[in-house]
C-alpha cells in the first residue's frame, strides 16, 4: 500500500439545529476530509477539530497547514503493509492528533479496501450492532430541550445526555427526573466547572445519573480524582484523555469510572484501541463519544464501537439529526430500539458521495511527493 499522494479538503455543512455546549454554539461546520491515493485505492479520513480552538487546542485552520506540511509529507512515497505503520512515522510531530487521526484512519479505510474486508473486523471488532445515545446540546429554554429528549426517546434512543454549565444544571437535570424518573441520563459540562464549586457539584447526586463528563479542566486528571472520591455519580473523561497513558493514569489515580473514546481526539483508530484495551483489563467501561462528524467520521465511530469494551451507548447516531443530506450512502440510520446494524461490505460499508462532497467543497489540494524524494 504506498501512500501516492494526500489530498485535503475543507467542506462546509450546516446543521439541522444548532448544537450548543458549555464552551461554544455551532450552527454549520467546517470539516477538514482527507483522502489518501494508494495504488489505484482511496482512503478517506475525517478531521474533527472544530471551528474554534474552545474543545481542543486543535481547529480547521491549525490541522489543515500541520497535514499540507508535515504530516502527509511524513507518509507519501512509504509502501506500508498496514495502516498502523504510519503511527511512527508520524510521532515527531508532537499533539496534533486530530490532524494525525485524520490521515491514519484514511489509511484504515484504504487498507480495509485493499484487502476486501469490514472495517470492523480489521479493527478487532466484535458486536453486529452497536447501542446508541444521543447528545442533546444547550436549548433556549428547558421547554425546547425537553421536546427534544421526548423526540429522541421516541426514536428509540437509549441513553441521553444533555450539555450543562453553571445556571444550566440541577434546575435543568429536575425538570428531566420530575417527567422521566428512570431513563438512562447523564450529562456533559465541558470543563465548566472546578473544584471550588463542589458543594454545587454534589448536587449532581440526587438525579442518578449514568455519568458527569468532563466536570473541570480539559488538561486535568488528578483533581477529578479528588472530585471522583466525593461524588456518587460515575465520572466519565473525554477532553483529559490523549492517549492510552492517560487512560491508565486516570485509572490509577481513580479520577473516572468510564471512559469516552473519541479517535480525534487520541490521534487514530491504533492509540484508541489501546485506549479500549487498557480500559478493558481494569474494568472501566468506555463508549464512543462524538464531534459531530459527517458521515466520514461516523462511519468510523461506527466500526470503532464494534469493539468489545464499548459497553456503553455511544454518541453515536443517525445522519439526519445532524444533516438534511449525509455524505454517504446509505446514511448512518438507527433501528427503533436504539441500535446500529453494522454493514459487512468492505471498508466502512457506507459509499463516499463523492459528487455531493465536490459540490461542498471549498478548498481542496493534494499533495505529492517532491522530485527527487
Ligand atoms: O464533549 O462530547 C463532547 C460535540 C462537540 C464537541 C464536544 C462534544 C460534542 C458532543 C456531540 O457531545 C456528540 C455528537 O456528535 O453528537
Ligand atoms: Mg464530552
Amino acid at each position: 500500500m504506498k501512500v501516492e499522494a494526500v489530498t485535503l479538503r475543507e467542506i462546509q455543512m450546516p446543521l439541522v439545529h444548532f448544537f450548543e455546549t458549555s464552551f461554544s454554539r455551532t450552527y454549520s461546520r467546517r470539516i477538514l476530509l482527507v483522502t489518501v491515493h494508494c495504488e489505484g485505492v482511496n482512503g478517506w479520513g475525517e478531521c474533527v477539530a472544530g471551528e474554534n480552538p474552545f474543545y481542543s487546542s486543535e481547529w480547521t485552520e491549525s490541522a489543515w497547514p500541520t497535514l499540507k506540511q508535515f504530516l502527509a509529507p511524513a507518509l507519501i512515497g512509504h509502501d506500508l503493509t498496514s495502516a498502523r505503520e504510519c503511527v511512527p512515522l508520524m510521532a515527531r510531530v508532537r499533539g496534533h492528533r486530530m490532524a494525525k487521526a485524520a490521515l491514519e484512519n484514511a489509511l484504515w479505510d484504504a487498507e480495509a479496501k485493499q484487502k476486501q474486508l469490514p472495517l470492523w473486523k480489521l479493527l478487532g471488532g466484535a458486536k453486529r450492532e452497536v447501542q446508541c445515545g444521543v447528545s442533546i446540546g444547550i436549548q433556549d429554554s428547558i421547554e425546547q430541550l425537553l421536546e427534544k429528549i421526548e423526540t429522541e426517546l421516541a426514536a428509540g434512543y437509549r441513553r441521553i445526555k444533555v450539555k450543562v454549565k453553571p445556571g444550566w444544571d440541577v434546575n435543568v437535570l429536575e425538570r428531566i427526573r420530575s417527567r422521566w424518573s428512570d431513563i438512562l441520563l447523564s450529562s456533559d459540562a465541558n470543563s465548566a466547572y472546578s473544584l471550588d464549586e463542589l458543594e454545587h457539584l454534589r448536587k449532581f447526586d440526587q438525579f442518578n445519573l449514568l455519568m458527569i463528563e468532563q466536570p473541570l479542566w480539559d488538561d486535568d486528571i488528578y483533581y477529578h480524582s479528588r472530585l471522583q472520591r466525593e461524588l456518587r455519580t460515575a465520572i466519565c473523561l473525554d477532553e483529559s484523555i490523549h492517549h492510552a497513558r492517560d487512560a491508565a493514569a486516570a485509572v490509577e489515580t481513580g479520577a473516572c469510572r468510564i471512559i469516552n473514546i473519541k479517535v480525534g481526539r487520541v490521534g487514530g483508530f491504533t492509540e484508541a484501541k489501546k485506549v479500549h484495551d487498557v480500559c478493558q483489563a481494569n474494568n472501566i467501561p468506555v463508549w464512543c463519544g462524538g464531534m459531530l462528524e459527517s458521515g466520514i467520521g461516523r462511519a468510523h465511530n461506527v466500526a470503532l464501537s464494534t469493539l468489545e469494551n464499548f459497553r456503553l451507548p455511544g454518541d453515536v447516531s443517525a445522519s439526519k439529526r445532524y444533516w438534511k443530506e449525509d455524505v454517504i450512502a446509505p446514511e448512518v440510520e438507527v433501528t427503533p430500539h436504539g441500535t446500529i446494524i453494522i454493514r459487512d461490505e468492505p471498508g466502512t460499508g457506507y459509499q463516499v458521495r463523492e459528487d455531493l462532497i465536490e459540490k461542498l467543497t471549498v478548498r481542496k489540494e493534494t499533495i505529492r511527493a517532491v522530485a527527487g524524494k
